[in-house]
């Protein structure tokens, strides 16, 4: 079966700072993506990485008293290790230190150099220099000269460099934007960025002068390399687009254009507009959909560290610890900023949403079935079936029932409606909870004529948990591979049509009693 690419990345890091909540949210997001593309048998390429260079770090190291490398070599590999600590299954992890990437950056300039759309000139703006960005005089007054992201001055600088002409891809972004609606999703971000668009379009310098820890200019050994540039083509270095004679290029071009650049809503202008600007610049496709989500906010108020309501990883350990990996996964996906506003991380809700989903309903209606198969049949799975026909039950039509929420899952995944998705295979669990509340196996259990509908009941209960523990497979994994292992299920193998199909538990199949999710207070 020829199988369809989907690439999917996250912002590469800063390694001036330690990983939290932030960091982790986004890569979750990406991973629960992966996993359910890989699930519906796609040819998945994950990435993300550490975004190493620039200001920043090397001011950052110099108050440490280690080299810039020695910083990035740290927090990077603090950065890595979030990957395996929170199941986060990325096929490549990019550093923006790789030589494989410098080489192919400044292949990529060189291009950009000589294609004519680059020129030496001198620039007079207002300068973020946390977030390293200009601003025009009118978007500085908007702002009221202070950064949107640390609330620092902003600072009056002029400096003379190398700029990108964005404003001769003006009328093409605009284009961009019109013929492609779901280019930037979602859509209040989408208008954010059209209303900036209304604005004439400034150049944008790819060279700095004012520091040395960057990727070295090719032509020209006075400047290096626009951190954001540099790490804007982490997107394609990390496939080899800039060195065509690679096994990597031979191995990942199938992956570019991307299906989603993942990113959080204060990076957008740069990926909507100037990413795509430099794409065009150098002919190549353009990256399918930049989605950005809003921010996680702490107790009501923004993250800080001042004032005590930062989400660290040592924070994140102590809901890990109390409630399991998983419970920190799903609270993350479906209760996060995916849409236009911030989301807030408030302790009493994380214990609300752990008992009403999780322990009430997939622990719950889990532990209730495997109890009920133990208790009655000995822990062995009986037919749904009586002389050859389905013993069906009014009002449940499982098999379309399934069908459909499976149909529903694969388009909300698709479509990076995350919190839609597992949604609908709650709805499955719900739902199985009203069929045993209906048919009320713990009655016919006392009724001996009754014991090949009980089979049937218990077969079809288990059969739905099973189709809905591989829909919530790619945001709780690990719990679902326990209840999969515990009912003798096969594991999701290579055909998703067919593991999930109804029918797949074998009668005759044994199945021990289950307890994924335990009530804490
Ligand atoms: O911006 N809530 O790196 P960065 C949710 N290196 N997500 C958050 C968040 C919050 N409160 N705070 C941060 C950079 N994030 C550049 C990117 S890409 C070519 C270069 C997440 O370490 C969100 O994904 O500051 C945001 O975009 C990213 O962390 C910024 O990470």
């Amino acid at each position: 079966m020829l199988k369809e690419q989907r690439y999917v990345t996250t912002p590469i890091y800063y390694v001036n700072d330690r990983p939290h909540i932030g960091h982790v949210y986004t890569t979750t997001l990406c991973d629960v993506y992966a996993r359910s593309m890989r699930h519906l048998n796609h040819d998945v390429f994950f990435l993300t990485g550490t975004d190493e260079h620039g200001v920043k770090v090397e001011q950052s190291a110099i108050k440490k008293g280690v080299s810039p490398q020695e910083l990035a070599d740290i927090h990077s590999a603090e950065f890595r290790s979030i990957m395996g600590k929170f199941e986060l299954t990325n096929d490549e992890f990019i550093r923006t230190t790789d030589s494989e990437h410098t080489k192919q950056v400044q292949a990529f300039v060189k291009t950009l150099l000589d294609s004519g759309d680059v020129y030496l000139g001198t620039f007079e703006g207002w300068y973020d220099e946390g977030q390293e960005e200009y601003h025009t005089e009118t978007s500085a007054r908007e702002l009221d000269y202070t950064s949107p992201i640390n609330g620092k001055p902003l600072i009056r600088s002029s400096e003379k460099n190398y700029y990108f002409k964005l404003s001769a891809y003006q009328d093409k972004i605009a284009e961009l934007f019109e013929n492609n609606p779901t280019f930037v999703r979602p859509e209040s971000r989408r208008n954010e960025m059209l209303g900036r668009l209304k604005e004439d379009l400034l150049d944008v310098p790819i060279s700095r002068t004012n520091f040395s820890w960057g990727i070295p200019l090719p032509t020209d050994e006075e400047h290096v390399i626009y951190v954001w540039i540099d790490a804007l083509f982490n997107y394609i270095t990390a496939l080899g687009l800039g060195d065509t004679s690679s096994d990597i290029f031979a191995k990942r071009k199938k992956y570019w254009p991307a299906s989603y650049h993942i990113i959080g809503k204060e990076i957008l202008w740069f990926h909507s507009v100037i990413w795509p600007a430099v794409l065009m610049s150098l002919d190549l496709p353009l990256p399918k959909c930049v989605f950005a989500h809003s921010f996680w906010i702490s107790e009501g108020k923004k993250m800080s560290k001042s004032m005590g309501n930062f989400i660290d990883l040592e924070l994140i350990d102590s809901y890990v610890d109390k409630y399991s990996m998983d419970a920190w996964r799903y609270y993350i996906v479906t209760q996060g900023p995916l849409g236009s506003s911030d989301a807030d991380f408030v302790a009493e809700n994380f214990q609300d949403l752990y008992n009403a989903h999780l322990v009430n309903t997939v622990g719950n209606c889990t532990s209730r079935v495997t109890a009920m198969l133990g208790k009655y049949f000995d822990g062995v799975v009986q037919t749904e079936s009586q002389n050859g026909k389905r013993i069906t039950f009014d009002g449940f039509d499982w098999p379309t029932t399934c069908e459909s929420a499976i149909g529903a899952w694969s388009l909300h995944m698709e479509a990076f409606a995350l919190d839609k998705a597992i949604e609908s295979a709650m709805c499955l669990i719900r739902e199985v909870d009203l069929f045993i509340n209906e048919t009320a196996p713990f009655k016919l259990a006392k009724d001996e004529t009754k014991t090949a509908e009980l089979g049937a009941i218990l077969y079809q209960c288990l059969e739905v948990l099973r189709i809905a523990s591989i829909l919530l497979d790619p945001v709780i994994p690990s719990k679902m591979n326990e209840f999969r292992t515990a009912i003798s299920a096969q594991t999701i193998n290579d055909t998703f049509s067919e593991t999930i199909a109804w029918g797949g538990i074998k009668n005759g199949s044994t199945v021990e009693k289950v307890a994924l999710f335990p009530r804490v207070s």
